[in-house]
Protein backbone atom coordinates (compact mmCIF):
# COMPACT_ATOMS: atom_id res chain seq x y z
CA UNK A 1 0.00 0.00 0.00
CA UNK A 2 2.71 2.32 0.93
CA UNK A 3 4.63 1.61 -2.23
CA UNK A 4 1.14 2.17 -3.96
CA UNK A 5 1.24 5.79 -2.25
CA UNK A 6 4.61 6.72 -2.78
CA UNK A 7 3.67 6.65 -7.26
CA UNK A 8 0.08 7.96 -6.50
CA UNK A 9 2.09 11.14 -4.91
CA UNK A 10 3.95 11.31 -8.58
CA UNK A 11 0.90 11.30 -10.16
CA UNK A 12 -0.97 13.43 -8.01
CA UNK A 13 2.48 16.20 -8.67
CA UNK A 14 1.82 15.56 -12.71
CA UNK A 15 -2.14 16.28 -12.25
CA UNK A 16 -1.17 19.77 -10.62
CA UNK A 17 0.40 20.90 -14.12
CA UNK A 18 -3.12 21.07 -15.25
CA UNK A 19 -3.78 23.74 -12.65
CA UNK A 20 -4.34 27.38 -15.22
CA UNK A 21 -5.54 25.18 -18.58
CA UNK A 22 -7.88 22.00 -17.48
CA UNK A 23 -11.00 23.22 -16.45
CA UNK A 24 -13.75 22.91 -16.94
CA UNK A 25 -12.11 19.51 -16.99
CA UNK A 26 -10.68 18.14 -14.22
CA UNK A 27 -6.64 18.05 -13.15
CA UNK A 28 -5.70 14.71 -13.64
CA UNK A 29 -2.54 12.76 -13.58
CA UNK A 30 -0.69 8.92 -14.50
CA UNK A 31 2.23 6.92 -14.03
CA UNK A 32 3.04 3.52 -15.01
CA UNK A 33 5.63 1.15 -13.72
CA UNK A 34 7.00 -1.96 -14.71
CA UNK A 35 6.96 -4.76 -12.08
CA UNK A 36 10.85 -3.42 -10.99
CA UNK A 37 9.55 -0.79 -9.41
CA UNK A 38 10.83 1.42 -12.44
CA UNK A 39 8.99 4.66 -13.87
CA UNK A 40 8.23 3.84 -17.84
CA UNK A 41 5.76 6.26 -18.58
CA UNK A 42 3.90 9.52 -17.47
CA UNK A 43 1.72 12.20 -18.15
CA UNK A 44 -0.92 14.58 -17.35
CA UNK A 45 -4.07 16.23 -18.88
CA UNK A 46 -2.94 19.45 -20.06
CA UNK A 47 -5.81 21.02 -21.68
CA UNK A 48 -9.35 20.59 -21.96
CA UNK A 49 -10.50 19.17 -25.13
CA UNK A 50 -6.74 17.64 -25.32
CA UNK A 51 -5.77 13.98 -24.53
CA UNK A 52 -6.19 12.67 -20.98
CA UNK A 53 -3.91 11.78 -18.74
CA UNK A 54 -3.57 7.60 -19.30
CA UNK A 55 -3.45 8.68 -23.03
CA UNK A 56 -0.27 10.81 -22.75
CA UNK A 57 0.76 8.75 -20.15
CA UNK A 58 0.73 5.29 -22.69
CA UNK A 59 2.41 7.24 -25.25
CA UNK A 60 5.30 8.72 -23.18
CA UNK A 61 5.98 4.66 -23.29
CA UNK A 62 8.49 4.01 -25.76
CA UNK A 63 8.41 0.11 -25.64
CA UNK A 64 4.62 -0.54 -25.43
CA UNK A 65 4.96 -4.27 -24.91
CA UNK A 66 6.46 -3.47 -21.49
CA UNK A 67 2.47 -2.24 -21.10
CA UNK A 68 1.55 -5.72 -20.18
CA UNK A 69 3.29 -6.36 -16.99
CA UNK A 70 2.58 -2.58 -15.65
CA UNK A 71 0.68 -0.52 -13.18
CA UNK A 72 -1.18 2.36 -14.38
CA UNK A 73 -1.35 4.58 -11.69
CA UNK A 74 -4.16 7.49 -12.11
CA UNK A 75 -5.38 10.17 -9.74
CA UNK A 76 -9.14 9.85 -10.92
CA UNK A 77 -11.20 6.52 -12.73
CA UNK A 78 -10.05 6.25 -15.99
CA UNK A 79 -13.29 7.77 -17.97
CA UNK A 80 -15.87 4.96 -19.59
CA UNK A 81 -17.75 7.93 -22.30
CA UNK A 82 -17.18 9.13 -25.40
CA UNK A 83 -16.13 12.84 -24.64
CA UNK A 84 -14.17 15.26 -26.91
CA UNK A 85 -11.48 12.14 -26.79
CA UNK A 86 -12.31 7.98 -26.76
CA UNK A 87 -12.64 6.07 -23.32
CA UNK A 88 -9.10 5.82 -21.31
CA UNK A 89 -10.97 2.36 -19.91
CA UNK A 90 -10.96 1.16 -23.17
CA UNK A 91 -7.24 2.20 -23.94
CA UNK A 92 -6.09 0.24 -20.93
CA UNK A 93 -7.92 -2.72 -22.10
CA UNK A 94 -6.76 -2.84 -25.32
CA UNK A 95 -3.03 -2.04 -24.32
CA UNK A 96 -3.06 -4.86 -21.85
CA UNK A 97 -2.16 -3.20 -18.84
CA UNK A 98 -3.41 -5.42 -16.12
CA UNK A 99 -3.21 -3.74 -13.26
CA UNK A 100 -4.67 -0.02 -12.26
CA UNK A 101 -4.39 2.02 -9.09
CA UNK A 102 -7.44 4.90 -8.88
CA UNK A 103 -6.71 7.63 -6.64
CA UNK A 104 -10.67 9.04 -6.54
CA UNK A 105 -13.75 7.94 -8.24
CA UNK A 106 -15.09 10.48 -11.11
CA UNK A 107 -17.75 12.35 -10.25
CA UNK A 108 -19.42 13.21 -13.40
CA UNK A 109 -22.53 11.18 -14.09
CA UNK A 110 -21.36 9.86 -17.61
CA UNK A 111 -18.28 8.24 -15.89
CA UNK A 112 -19.60 7.71 -11.80
CA UNK A 113 -18.30 4.34 -11.78
CA UNK A 114 -18.47 2.75 -14.73
CA UNK A 115 -14.88 3.28 -15.90
CA UNK A 116 -14.24 0.41 -12.75
CA UNK A 117 -16.82 -1.41 -14.14
CA UNK A 118 -15.32 -2.01 -17.25
CA UNK A 119 -11.84 -2.52 -16.52
CA UNK A 120 -13.17 -5.14 -13.58
CA UNK A 121 -15.32 -6.65 -16.11
CA UNK A 122 -12.28 -7.24 -18.82
CA UNK A 123 -10.21 -8.70 -16.01
CA UNK A 124 -7.62 -5.73 -15.01
CA UNK A 125 -7.18 -5.80 -11.49
CA UNK A 126 -8.60 -1.99 -9.60
CA UNK A 127 -7.79 -0.78 -6.65
CA UNK A 128 -9.59 2.45 -5.91
CA UNK A 129 -9.40 5.08 -2.89
CA UNK A 130 -5.67 5.79 -2.81
CA UNK A 131 -4.48 8.80 -1.56
CA UNK A 132 -8.58 9.40 -1.91
CA UNK A 133 -8.80 12.59 0.43
CA UNK A 134 -5.86 14.05 -1.24
CA UNK A 135 -6.94 13.28 -5.40
CA UNK A 136 -10.71 14.95 -4.36
CA UNK A 137 -8.96 17.75 -2.30
CA UNK A 138 -6.94 18.43 -5.62
CA UNK A 139 -10.12 18.64 -7.85
CA UNK A 140 -12.29 20.01 -5.58
CA UNK A 141 -13.81 22.46 -7.78
CA UNK A 142 -14.60 19.77 -10.63
CA UNK A 143 -15.88 17.61 -7.69
CA UNK A 144 -18.16 19.72 -5.88
CA UNK A 145 -19.85 21.50 -9.34
CA UNK A 146 -20.52 17.65 -10.41
CA UNK A 147 -21.93 16.35 -6.73
CA UNK A 148 -23.63 19.78 -6.42
CA UNK A 149 -24.82 20.66 -9.68
CA UNK A 150 -23.59 24.09 -9.32
CA UNK A 151 -20.15 25.86 -9.54
CA UNK A 152 -17.19 26.02 -6.67
CA UNK A 153 -17.64 29.17 -4.96
CA UNK A 154 -15.04 31.10 -3.69
CA UNK A 155 -15.82 34.45 -1.48
CA UNK A 156 -12.84 37.13 -1.80
CA UNK A 157 -12.60 39.92 0.02
CA UNK A 158 -9.60 42.50 1.57
CA UNK A 159 -10.38 43.97 4.84
CA UNK A 160 -8.55 45.95 7.39
CA UNK A 161 -6.73 45.35 10.52
CA UNK A 162 -10.48 47.22 12.07
CA UNK A 163 -12.68 44.97 9.70
CA UNK A 164 -13.96 47.57 6.88
CA UNK A 165 -13.63 46.62 3.00
CA UNK A 166 -14.13 50.08 1.86
CA UNK A 167 -9.77 50.47 1.56
CA UNK A 168 -7.21 50.09 -0.40
CA UNK A 169 -5.90 47.19 1.21
CA UNK A 170 -4.49 45.52 -1.46
CA UNK A 171 -0.32 45.92 -2.14
CA UNK A 172 0.70 45.16 -5.53
CA UNK A 173 1.80 41.86 -4.36
CA UNK A 174 -1.42 40.71 -3.11
CA UNK A 175 -2.95 42.20 -6.38
CA UNK A 176 -0.75 39.55 -8.19
CA UNK A 177 -2.11 36.87 -5.98
CA UNK A 178 -5.76 38.07 -6.33
CA UNK A 179 -4.77 37.25 -10.03
CA UNK A 180 -3.47 34.37 -9.62
CA UNK A 181 -6.86 33.50 -7.98
CA UNK A 182 -8.93 34.87 -10.76
CA UNK A 183 -6.74 32.66 -13.27
CA UNK A 184 -8.18 29.16 -11.16
CA UNK A 185 -11.00 29.56 -11.09
CA UNK A 186 -13.91 29.25 -14.37
CA UNK A 187 -15.71 33.02 -13.50
CA UNK A 188 -15.26 35.96 -11.71
CA UNK A 189 -18.62 37.60 -9.94
CA UNK A 190 -19.60 40.84 -8.42
CA UNK A 191 -22.48 43.24 -7.98
CA UNK A 192 -24.02 46.21 -9.65
CA UNK A 193 -22.87 48.22 -6.93
CA UNK A 194 -19.25 47.35 -7.22
CA UNK A 195 -18.92 47.68 -11.34
CA UNK A 196 -20.14 51.48 -10.53
CA UNK A 197 -18.22 52.03 -7.74
CA UNK A 198 -14.54 51.04 -9.17
CA UNK A 199 -14.89 49.65 -12.51
CA UNK A 200 -12.31 46.75 -12.06
CA UNK A 201 -11.45 45.06 -14.55
CA UNK A 202 -11.51 41.28 -13.58
CA UNK A 203 -8.67 40.39 -15.03
CA UNK A 204 -5.67 38.55 -15.02
CA UNK A 205 -3.59 40.53 -16.18
CA UNK A 206 -0.80 40.76 -12.97
CA UNK A 207 -0.64 36.55 -13.62
CA UNK A 208 -0.35 33.95 -16.64
CA UNK A 209 -3.62 32.14 -17.44
CA UNK A 210 -6.90 32.69 -19.01
CA UNK A 211 -8.85 35.87 -17.54
CA UNK A 212 -12.38 34.17 -16.44
CA UNK A 213 -15.78 34.57 -17.18
CA UNK A 214 -17.41 37.99 -16.35
CA UNK A 215 -20.40 37.34 -13.93
CA UNK A 216 -22.45 40.42 -12.92
CA UNK A 217 -26.17 40.93 -10.76
CA UNK A 218 -27.48 43.55 -11.72
CA UNK A 219 -30.96 43.35 -10.35
CA UNK A 220 -31.43 47.20 -11.06
CA UNK A 221 -30.66 47.41 -14.30
CA UNK A 222 -27.94 49.50 -13.51
CA UNK A 223 -25.02 48.22 -15.88
CA UNK A 224 -24.68 48.28 -19.51
CA UNK A 225 -25.11 45.47 -21.54
CA UNK A 226 -21.11 43.82 -22.62
CA UNK A 227 -20.70 43.53 -25.90
CA UNK A 228 -17.45 41.62 -25.79
CA UNK A 229 -18.97 37.83 -25.09
CA UNK A 230 -16.86 37.94 -21.93
CA UNK A 231 -19.21 38.74 -19.66
CA UNK A 232 -22.53 38.02 -18.63
CA UNK A 233 -25.37 40.31 -16.46
CA UNK A 234 -27.91 38.48 -14.83
CA UNK A 235 -31.00 41.29 -14.55
CA UNK A 236 -33.90 38.50 -13.80
CA UNK A 237 -33.33 35.69 -11.37
CA UNK A 238 -35.32 34.89 -7.73
CA UNK A 239 -32.24 33.60 -5.64
CA UNK A 240 -28.52 33.01 -5.97
CA UNK A 241 -29.01 29.31 -6.33
CA UNK A 242 -30.66 30.21 -9.34
CA UNK A 243 -27.73 31.63 -11.00
CA UNK A 244 -25.26 29.54 -9.29
CA UNK A 245 -27.41 26.27 -11.52
CA UNK A 246 -27.68 28.17 -14.59
CA UNK A 247 -23.55 28.92 -14.41
CA UNK A 248 -23.65 25.34 -13.81
CA UNK A 249 -25.83 24.72 -17.27
CA UNK A 250 -22.85 26.56 -18.80
CA UNK A 251 -20.06 24.67 -18.06
CA UNK A 252 -18.63 27.02 -15.59
CA UNK A 253 -16.91 24.48 -12.50
CA UNK A 254 -15.66 27.26 -10.12
CA UNK A 255 -16.69 30.69 -9.06
CA UNK A 256 -14.47 33.78 -7.92
CA UNK A 257 -17.08 36.12 -5.83
CA UNK A 258 -15.32 39.49 -5.61
CA UNK A 259 -17.99 41.31 -3.28
CA UNK A 260 -19.39 44.02 -2.18
CA UNK A 261 -20.20 42.80 1.21
CA UNK A 262 -24.14 42.58 0.94
CA UNK A 263 -23.21 40.28 -1.91
CA UNK A 264 -20.59 38.24 0.32
CA UNK A 265 -23.44 38.24 3.31
CA UNK A 266 -26.14 36.72 0.53
CA UNK A 267 -23.59 33.72 0.11
CA UNK A 268 -23.01 32.99 3.76
CA UNK A 269 -26.22 32.98 4.46
CA UNK A 270 -27.37 30.95 1.79
CA UNK A 271 -24.93 28.77 2.86
CA UNK A 272 -23.68 28.80 -1.11
CA UNK A 273 -19.70 28.82 -0.42
CA UNK A 274 -17.32 26.20 -0.52
CA UNK A 275 -13.71 28.45 0.63
CA UNK A 276 -12.79 32.01 1.40
CA UNK A 277 -9.71 34.39 0.71
CA UNK A 278 -9.50 37.37 2.71
CA UNK A 279 -6.71 39.79 3.03
CA UNK A 280 -6.39 41.50 5.93
CA UNK A 281 -4.16 44.86 6.23
CA UNK A 282 -2.49 45.44 9.04
CA UNK A 283 -3.89 49.18 9.34
CA UNK A 284 -6.93 50.89 10.89
CA UNK A 285 -8.95 52.53 8.61
CA UNK A 286 -12.22 53.59 10.57
CA UNK A 287 -14.53 53.11 7.20
CA UNK A 288 -17.98 53.01 6.59
CA UNK A 289 -18.63 49.58 4.96
CA UNK A 290 -17.90 46.49 7.10
CA UNK A 291 -16.53 43.31 6.47
CA UNK A 292 -19.07 40.34 6.10
CA UNK A 293 -18.33 38.33 9.44
CA UNK A 294 -17.38 34.55 9.13
CA UNK A 295 -20.08 31.87 9.92
CA UNK A 296 -19.48 29.33 12.41
CA UNK A 297 -19.18 26.50 10.26
CA UNK A 298 -16.01 26.95 8.48
CA UNK A 299 -12.82 25.97 8.99
CA UNK A 300 -9.74 27.86 8.62
CA UNK A 301 -7.18 26.17 6.53
CA UNK A 302 -4.71 28.00 6.94
CA UNK A 303 -3.12 31.47 7.46
CA UNK A 304 -0.45 32.77 4.98
CA UNK A 305 1.77 35.89 5.85
CA UNK A 306 2.47 37.64 2.82
CA UNK A 307 3.24 41.34 2.63
CA UNK A 308 2.73 42.75 5.92
CA UNK A 309 -0.52 41.30 4.63
CA UNK A 310 -2.01 38.25 6.42
CA UNK A 311 -3.62 36.36 3.51
CA UNK A 312 -6.56 33.81 5.51
CA UNK A 313 -7.88 30.75 3.44
CA UNK A 314 -11.05 28.94 4.64
CA UNK A 315 -13.07 26.06 3.90
CA UNK A 316 -16.43 25.23 4.78
CA UNK A 317 -16.02 21.97 6.37
CA UNK A 318 -19.53 20.48 4.60
CA UNK A 319 -17.35 21.05 0.71
CA UNK A 320 -16.21 17.72 -0.06
CA UNK A 321 -18.62 15.44 2.54
C1 LIG B 1 -9.82 10.62 -17.52
N1 LIG B 1 -8.57 11.14 -17.60
O1 LIG B 1 -7.19 12.89 -17.74
C2 LIG B 1 -9.48 13.32 -17.51
C3 LIG B 1 -10.78 12.76 -17.36
O2 LIG B 1 -14.60 15.73 -23.09
P1 LIG B 1 -13.54 14.80 -22.61
O3 LIG B 1 -13.37 13.61 -23.50
O4 LIG B 1 -12.21 15.48 -22.34
O5 LIG B 1 -14.05 14.21 -21.22
C4 LIG B 1 -14.15 15.04 -20.11
C5 LIG B 1 -14.56 14.23 -18.91
O6 LIG B 1 -13.64 13.16 -18.72
C6 LIG B 1 -14.51 15.05 -17.63
O7 LIG B 1 -15.76 15.62 -17.34
C7 LIG B 1 -14.16 13.98 -16.61
O8 LIG B 1 -15.31 13.25 -16.24
C8 LIG B 1 -13.23 13.07 -17.38
N2 LIG B 1 -11.85 13.56 -17.25
N3 LIG B 1 -10.90 11.43 -17.33
O9 LIG B 1 -9.99 9.41 -17.65
C9 LIG B 1 -8.35 12.46 -17.61
N4 LIG B 1 -9.30 14.68 -17.58
ZN1 LIG C 1 -10.28 9.59 -20.08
Amino acid sequence: MEVDERYMRRALCLAGNGLLDASPNPMVGAVLVDPSGKIIGEGWHRRCGEGHAEVNAVASVADTSLLRNATMYVTLEPCSHYGKTPPCASLIIEKGIPRVVIGCLDPFEKVAGRGVRMLKDAGVEVVTGCLEKECLELNEKFVTSHRRKRPFVTLKWAESADGYIDGKISTPLTSMLTHRLRATHDAILVGSGTVLADNPRLDTRLYAGHSPLRVILDRRGRVMDAVDGTTIIYREFSSLNDVLEDLYKRGITSVLVEGGAELHRSFIDSGLWDAMRIERGCKNINGKVKAPCLSSDCEVESVDIVDMNRIINIKNVNTLI
